[in-house]
């Protein structure tokens, strides 16, 4: 790995990284730890900082080659930059986090589901419009629970322009565009209730996908969990993505109902497999908990009987056929395939599956499908060719209760690899490696691909190479770009839901611990180079994409933009254009921000007015962000941003508005009285 300035001395920086390293080999082997010794801090950690050179440093902080390695790996020094962006789920916080590769540094957290003050996102007009949330009883929804990031695609690889996420708590979609890395818009799915296998792409990201989860009926429905089998219903939805507009187009999308067995994890095929989906079942014994009554058994137990449960092989291609053919029926003015049509018109196929899956990845040229068995130590794979030849010669072993031709799993699976405890996600690298989660060994392991995947490695092929220790409980991994057409290899970041001993004591409630793990060497050389704590949400899914793909604006196109519609608004101010309009009881504001001035600085309004109150920043300088506090609002400001706040000035008295970016010199002269008369 090279982060090399164009000049020599990138040579220089090459020599002196040699230089640390043979110190650190030198020194390890000199003062190599005892047991003893180095300077104990608070806890029994050695002193970070030591008085002297790069060795005694080493020796002080009893650091092995290993560590020396690492630190140089991922230490990024001012002004550089990370070869790779990741954006990660923040979990039941709602946002999307995005971290720098592999500095492991927070760059950005994106609001999503969830109002973030410090970015105004949720308190302007414009962005509490896409927030606009309404839970399952109908009350307003100011969280959400992001799970599965999913970045856009052209031609089965990530193009930096779109990222979609969703909310598995209330079943919603988001898309962020990432030319400002803001929230464009939220659908609500009108058929369900939650989702959780979703959001992915297809590869040239012509549809999101969202899967469902725990079955209900379908459109927010009543029927009692005696009637489960009759009335309650999975669900995967497709919705439309319009390119141009940057929006998902509701018209235009449709879902599949499917049998109420627990919709999972998700994927969909790429090159090969292009036009098919593939979604993770359990819970086909289709229990229906209650523990707690009398003769129940936990959901823990009743969905855990069966050995086998069901991979929804999916034909998009035809289903999108059969929705534009009008064999739909429409629930809460949205269009879905029924059950018994995805059956009957060879859309919906299941291949058993080993047991309790949770992850299904498909690999990158879209060959196999890699299942993992919660409460299996194998995974396994499915080859879809076989899949397409079983369909083709009518080879099934049976239907399932509600008519789904189920394959024979002999027939459809290809290997089955051992690798421990707890399987639950897949990534691929540019080595014919898979790499897999271990929950409950705590470990990722590292397994060779057979196939086409054969000459790109000299091991064995279908075998576990190498089992890699991890703190702890790894969920997802994420490889740089490992779920896409061409993984790049080179850095794996293991998603940990307990980090235990990690860090610091923070109290009962712990952060998360990212870690991440060089895979650029073969064979069984991998290694854990760092922990980053996560203490705002947990991430569960990540997608790392080569950063020089992102091409993110400096600043807003034009003064007065609206990031919302990515357009000017039409409330857009600029210099000299400063006013106040009344009209009868509504005040409407036309303001602008620059250092060090809000204009006007003077808002005179009448007790029981309604305010309407424009802000827009006229700034073209880089990183020249205002901020605009009044009461209960706050919005942030980008350079050329327009953004609006409403309310009716119910309070006689004096408030003092002021600019929360600390901007300029004169940040805190950039202020101004609003005047409420009596
Ligand atoms: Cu946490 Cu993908 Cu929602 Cu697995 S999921 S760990
Ligand atoms: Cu503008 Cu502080």
């Amino acid at each position: 790995m090279a982060y090399e300035t164009s000049d020599n001395s990138k040579t220089w920086a090459v020599v002196a990284a040699i230089v640390v390293v043979v110190f650190a080999a030198i020194g390890w082997l000199i003062f190599r730890p005892s047991g003893e010794g180095g300077a104990q801090g608070p806890g029994g950690a050695t002193l970070t900082r030591m008085p002297g050179d790069a060795n005694s440093i080493i020796k002080n902080r009893q650091m092995s080659p290993e560590d020396v390695l690492a630190a140089l790996t991922t230490y990024m020094p001012s002004g550089k930059h990370d070869d790779y962006m990741m954006f990660a789920s923040g979990g039941h916080g709602g946002q999307v986090l995005v971290i720098g590769v592999p500095s492991m540094r927070l760059l950005k957290v994106i609001g999503v589901f969830t109002p973030e003050p410090w970015q105004g996102w949720g308190f302007s007009e414009e962005t509490r419009a896409v927030i606009n949330g309404k839970a399952g009883d109908g009350t307003d929804l100011l969280w959400g629970d992001t799970h599965h990031p999913a970045l856009s695609e052209t031609n089965g690889e990530y193009d930096g322009q779109f990222l979609f996420i969703n909310d598995k708590a209330s079943a919603r979609v988001a898309v962020i565009d990432l030319r400002d890395f803001e929230t464009k818009q939220i659908v609500k799915n009108p058929l369900a209730i939650n989702d959780h296998g979703g959001a992915f792409v297809t590869p040239d990201t012509e549809w999101v996908i969202e899967g469902g989860q725990y079955a209900h009926p379908i459109g927010g429905k009543y029927a009692s969990l005696a009637d489960y089998k009759k009335s309650y219903r999975g669900l995967v939805t497709c919705w439309k993505f319009d390119r141009k507009k940057g929006s998902i187009d509701p018209s235009k999308s449709f879902a599949i109902e499917l049998p109420p067995y627990w919709q999972d994890l998700s994927d969909a095929g790429k090159l090969v497999s292009d036009g098919w989906i593939f979604l993770n079942s359990f819970n086909t014994e289709m229990a229906t908990g209650g523990g707690e009554k009398k003769g129940g058994v936990w959901f823990e137990a009743g969905t855990t009987q069966r050995d086998m449960d069901y991979l929804h092989v999916i034909n998009l291609k035809k289903a999108i056929a059969t929705a534009a053919a009008g064999k739909t029926t429409t629930i809460n003015g949205f269009r879905m395939i029924p059950l018994q049509t995805a059956a009957s018109e060879s859309i919906l196929y299941f291949a058993p599956e080993p047991k309790s899956p949770h992850g299904v990845d498909v690999t990158p040229g879209g060959e196999y499908m890699v299942v993992s068995g919660k409460l299996d130590p194998h995974v396994t794979i499915f080859s879809f060719q076989k899949m397409m030849d079983a369909i083709k010669n009518k080879s099934f072993s049976g239907k399932d209760p509600y008519g789904v031709p189920i394959f024979d799993f002999k027939k459809v699976v290809e290997k089955q690899v051992e690798l421990g405890l707890g399987p639950l996600h897949t990534q691929f690298d540019d080595k014919g490696y898979a790499y897999t989660s271990l929950f409950l060994d705590s470990a990722v392991a590292r397994w060779s691909l057979g196939g086409p995947y054969e000459k790109l490695h000299s091991d064995k092929p279908w075998t576990l190479v190498k089992k890699i220790p991890v703190q702890y409980n790894v969920g997802h991994l994420a490889a740089a770009e490992g779920d896409t057409a061409k993984p790049a290899g080179h850095f794996l970041v293991a998603l940990n839901k307990w980090s235990v001993d990690r860090f610091a004591n923070v109290g009962p409630l712990l952060p998360q611990n990212l870690q991440l793990v060089d895979i650029s060497n073969p064979g069984d050389k991998m290694q854990v180079l760092y922990d980053m704590p996560i203490g705002i949400g947990e991430p569960h899914y990540s997608q790392i994409i080569k950063a020089d793909k992102i091409k993110a604006w400096d600043v807003y196109p034009e003064i007065g933009w609206s990031p919302v519609t990515q357009s000017k608004s039409p409330k857009a101010t600029t210099v000299g254009q400063e006013r106040i309009v009344r009209n009868g009881n509504t005040v409407e504001v036309f303001m602008t921000a620059i250092r060090s001035h809000l204009n006007p600085e003077h808002v005179e309004v009448k007790k029981g007015d309604k305010v309407i109150w424009h802000v827009t920043n006229v700034e073209r300088a880089r990183d020249a962000t205002h901020g605009f506090a009044l009461f209960n609002h706050n919005l942030s400001l980008e350079p050329g941003e327009t953004e609006t706040i409403s309310f009716t000035a119910t309070k006689e008295g004096v408030y003092p508005y002021y600019c929360t970016e600390f901007c300029s010199a004169l940040h805190l002269e950039m202020t101004g009285y609003l005047l409420v008369k009596p």
